[in-house]
């Protein structure tokens, strides 16, 4: 009797891995690619800034068959940091604010990270990054991937984005005009 329950318990464990198999073949592809995989860098480069905040922008493209998504950044350049994107703020002129949902790459495309548009914001610079030197930039992915790249820091004296501040993000070394809210 104890014979003859292995055996079913054998010829059954064989059936299911010969579905399993089966299942495998028509399902698709590579569940160990990661999103930092499929995602290529280049034309990264950093604002040049001596204290406070600047900004870093890079070509994003994305090789893979599904979106990907960028839900933070940082960098040894910056105490902190933030995804931003521009849009019309009060007045009608853009300002810049925080993408909480992160940065998407769309599948098999390309995003640009860019003045005037999406850009990787360096809240408080922990040093003068001066042009012609280097800063190291890391990205994380929404499954946790990352992905890093050195950035070449550049003068450029183009978009001076307004940034608003929330109330517990004091415009320190934001590009003048905006927030005078009282003190
Ligand atoms: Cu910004």
């Amino acid at each position: 009797m104890t014979r003859s329950s292995l055996g079913y318990t054998l010829t059954a464990g064989a059936v299911c891995v010969g579905l399993l198999v089966a299942g495998c073949s028509s399902s698709p592809q590579t569940p160990s690619a990661t999103q930092a995989d499929s995602v290529t860098v280049t034309d990264q480069w950093v604002k040049a800034a001596d204290s406070g905040m600047t900004s870093a922008f890079a070509e994003l493209a994305n090789t893979g068959r599904g979106d990907v998504r960028i839900v933070s950044a940082s960098s040894p350049a910056s105490a902190r940091m933030e995804l931003h994107e521009m849009a019309p703020g009060e007045g009608g002129s853009m300002a810049m604010r925080q993408k909480p949902d992160g940065v998407v790459v769309p599948a098999n495309g390309t995003h640009s990270i860019s003045p005037g548009g999406d850009h990787l914001m360096l809240m408080d610079i922990t040093a003068p990054l001066t042009p012609g030197t280097i800063a190291t930039f890391t990205l994380t992915f929404e499954d946790g991937s990352t992905t890093s790249f050195d950035a070449a820091v550049r003068d450029f004296s183009g978009n001076k984005e307004e940034y608003l501040p929330t109330e517990d993000e004091p415009a320190e070394g934001a590009s003048a005009t905006t927030s005078n809210h009282g003190g």
